[in-house]
């Protein structure tokens, strides 16, 4: 059972500091309306899990929310939701919810809980005396793509500009790193073109290392609703669900999208399919690229990615008879150790063809996370406040004057990404980190490392919503989080779209939003006064406007959550000149109608490079390729949301398992169900076998939603972006047999 505490019983057990901030609930951003005071009635607001940002209608009764139906008028799901949002209140309740902060006991290692007074105490003083001892950048932030824009913008903030924290990254890292440094190179902003109605108007769709069925179900059937009849591509190693509904399946070996999409580009070219106007007009770098393809003959082509020499032209005649061709992908290109140029191999095919800014077309990078996109644009980490360059010093000024503090509290160097973080523990740099809303400790890559790693750190803090997450069992302090639908705030989805979520449910005990652990730290550390104008969210989002002024994601001219409410979330950029020159916004809008590009030329750049071979080849002591990605739409990420409703827990295997090829399964005498031993140079998993053709021979596929997987991961990552290879190790598997 989940204790629920009234707020009166709350102050009296937390003691004077949450009390004195209790008795101020403004400024505690507990949220604008006491849950209580809500009606019986229905509001609406965006789903918390992936960033396809479906609408939910909650149903409220005695001020609590006790269902809730897909939003039927919303613009992105049109009424569906897959299972994961049907059940996204059902996971609030759970008995490992934490309900009070936990401190670990130095004597015996047991957790105990603590109030919240001495809780934030001990987070100040052992994170004050770390720096103390050895410097400010000693002490590192890991956020999220999984709380709204306006606790990422206070995170932040307060670890940076409050605490002097210089380094702190996301697990977007692992996520979209690749897509950003693509975007911003090629088109000189991280800005992903498409809406959804591109799915519906594209005569061919190509989806590259993207597998919509399961993880972007509502995506998926948006494509079943294309009148078109479009021709479907789908290039990946794997016969996923997604692969099964292709028209071309292209199978090709993995990792090696370059050389495929190289060869594409060359035939093309030899059918003319090029788009001269286009390039002449708005792209730089064309000549370059086309003498780089020469080099991608169909016979080299074919030798490299498995693909028939009939294969490849049909699929590059399909493209160039179709008048509109999207291009979709996901975390088979962005999770590679060339992820940046592959993505780019990508959009170069939309540049050459023309195939961008109009309906239908696209190099579009479909995120994962509810608010990857939120983090990449506002989490203050790799770029500074509203996609900003901490080494710029112009932008340091504009964001000190928004937020009013001084400009020698910004940092004039980039943080260091996720992985070197880690590596920062190993090499006595990094001595005290705060985990918020990831579970490093499974998720990371080759996570018997990183877990070795946290271990050895001098004080290590989770923020989360459960107890018993992998990391939060390492930690030293844990902070009870509250969770989506315990607060307000927003997220921006994979079309750029800004949705508001809103508190219908009371957190359990003591959970508090992030915002107002936030809230309480800052004030704890002494640096509450910077933030002071920040009472409840949507006083951040309204600096978050400021933030965004004149730059290609400008917000301005939004003026509330209302409005977002009111017009079915809103996508960037919606500037205060958009705001005074139109009525209202278009529900669909694509970036780059006009051919403009956000480089100073204007121009789209053509960029590429020779494909490399992967770092740790199958040899004959591990003679499989590992690939990992999502299993089930019924399971997000580390599970510790969807293992929590029986509805979705009755929806996916019930033991964790690995995809082996028939034929292999029958040279080493595996059987279907047996339990096997997955073996890396890292480490060895038992799962089950799942004998099936899906996957190739001589490849592997394990899901990443159990701890297992990354155990065997090895850690490497792409040069430009610094995104973990997570698809790529060798391994080996023999049957187990547990006394043998
Ligand atoms: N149900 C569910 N939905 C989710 C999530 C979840 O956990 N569960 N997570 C969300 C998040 S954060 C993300 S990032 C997205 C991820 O969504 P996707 O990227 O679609 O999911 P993955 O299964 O990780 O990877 C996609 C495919 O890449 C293929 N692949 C592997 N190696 C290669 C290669 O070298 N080349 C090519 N072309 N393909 C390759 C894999 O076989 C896999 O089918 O899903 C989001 N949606
Ligand atoms: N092998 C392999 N590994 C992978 C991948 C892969 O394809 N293969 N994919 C990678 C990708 S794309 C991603 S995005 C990562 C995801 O990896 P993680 O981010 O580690 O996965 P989650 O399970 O979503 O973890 C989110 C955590 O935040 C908590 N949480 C949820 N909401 C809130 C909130 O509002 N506040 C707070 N404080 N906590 C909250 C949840 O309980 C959970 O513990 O995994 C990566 N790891
Ligand atoms: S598709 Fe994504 S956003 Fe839509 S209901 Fe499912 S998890 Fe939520
Ligand atoms: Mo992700």
């Amino acid at each position: 059972m989940i204790p629920t505490l009234s707020i009166p019983s709350l102050v009296q057990k937390t003691g004077p500091l949450t009390e004195q901030l209790l008795l101020k609930p403004k400024t505690f951003g507990l949220g604008a309306l006491p849950i209580a005071m809500i009606p019986d009635s229905t509001t609406n607001m965006v789903c918390g899990y992936c960033s396809t940002g479906c609408g939910l209608k909650i149903h409220i009764k005695d001020g609590q929310a006790i269902n809730l139906t897909p939003t039927v008028d919303y613009p992105v799901n049109l009424g569906m939701a897959c299972p994961k949002g049907w059940e996204a209140l059902r996971v609030l309740q759970s008995e490992d919810r934490a309900t009070m902060p936990l401190v670990r006991n130095r004597d015996d290692g047991s957790l105990r809980e603590a109030p919240w007074s001495e809780a934030v105490k001990l987070f100040c003083d052992r994170f004050k005396d770390i720096q103390a001892n050895h410097g400010n950048d000693s002490v590192a932030f890991i956020s999220t793509g999984q709380i709204p824009t306006e606790e990422m913008v206070f995170l932040g903030s307060l670890a940076k500009f409050g605490m002097g924290m210089l380094h702190g990254d996301g697990n977007t890292r692992q996520c979209m790193a690749t897509s950003v440094v693509a975007y911003k190179q090629s088109f000189g902003f991280d800005a992903p073109p498409f809406t959804y109605s591109d799915l519906e108007q594209s005569d061919a769709l190509v989806f590259i290392g993207a597998n919509p069925c399961i993880g972007h179900p509502i995506l998926w059937q948006r494509v079943l609703r294309n009148k078109n009849n479009p021709a479907l591509i789908v290039a990946d190693p794997r016969k996923t669900e997604t692969a099964m509904a292709a028209t071309e399946h292209l199978a090709m070996k993995p990792k090696s999208d370059m050389s495929l999409l190289y060869g594409l580009a060359k035939v093309l070219i030899d059918l003319g399919a090029v788009d001269s106007q286009f390039v002449q007009n708005h792209t730089d770098g064309f000549e370059a690229f086309r003498n780089h393809v020469q080099n991608f003959s169909v016979l080299r082509v074919c030798d490299e990615t498995g693909i028939s020499a009939e294969q490849l032209t049909r699929v590059a005649q399909i493209i160039a008879n179709s008048k509109r061709t999207s291009f979709w992908w996901t975390m088979g290109v962005n999770q590679s150790y060339q992820g940046v140029r592959t993505a780019q191999a990508i959009i170069n095919l939309a540049l050459m063809t023309g195939n961008i800014g109009k309906p239908g077309t696209g190099a579009n990078s479909i995120t994962g996370q509810c608010n990857a996109m939120g983090s990449r644009l506002f989490s203050n980490t790799t770029n500074l406040l509203g996609h900003h360059d901490f080494t710029n010093s112009m932008h340091r000024e504009k964001v000190a004057s928004v937020l009013d503090i001084p400009v020698e509290r910004i940092p004039t160097q980039n943080s260091w990404a996720y992985d070197q973080i880690i590596s920062g523990i190993e090499s006595g740099k990094i001595r005290g980190l705060w985990v918020i809303a990831t579970n490093t400790a499974h998720s990371w890559i080759q996570s018997t490392r990183a877990r070795e790693l946290l271990s050895k750190l001098d004080f290590l803090v989770v923020q989360d919503m459960y107890t018993t997450t992998q990391t939060a069992q390492l930690a030293d302090l844990v902070l009870p989080a509250a969770g989506w639908g315990e607060k307000e705030g927003t997220f921006i989805n994979s079309e750029r779209r800004i949705g508001v979520i809103k508190r219908v449910s009371k957190a359990p005990g003591q959970a508090l939003a992030d915002f107002s652990i936030f809230r309480l730290i800052a004030d704890a550390w002494g640096c509450g006064d910077l933030f002071s104008k920040w009472k409840k969210a949507e006083d951040v989002f309204q600096t978050m406007k400021e933030l965004s002024r004149d730059q290609p994601c400008d917000i301005s001219g939004i003026k509330d959550y209302s409005m977002l409410d009111q017009h079915g979330g809103i996508q960037w950029p919606w500037s205060l000149e958009d705001s005074q020159r139109d009525v209202a916004p278009q529900q669909e809008r694509r970036l780059f109608a006009d051919g403009h590009f956000f480089h100073s030329d204007g121009r789209a750049k053509f960029i590429f490079a020779e494909p490399q071979s992967m770092p740790e080849p199958v040899c004959s002591e591990f003679p499989f390729v590992l690939l990992t990605g999502r299993g089930s739409v019924s399971q997000w990420h580390t599970e510790t949301r969807t293992s929590k409703s029986p509805v979705l827990r009755s929806l996916y295997p019930a033991e964790p398992y690995v995809e082996i090829h028939p034929a292999d399964a029958i040279r080493l005498t595996i059987q279907a169900g047996q339990q096997v031993i997955v073996r890396s140079r890292r480490g060895a998993s038992v799962v089950r076998a799942a004998v099936t053709s899906t996957v190739q021979m001589g490849q592997l596929f394990m899901p990443m939603h159990d701890a297992k997987t990354n155990l065997l991961t090895l850690e490497h990552v792409d040069p430009y972006s610094r995104q973990p290879s997570y698809k790529d190790c060798s391994v080996d598997i023999q049957s187990w047999k547990q006394n043998g």
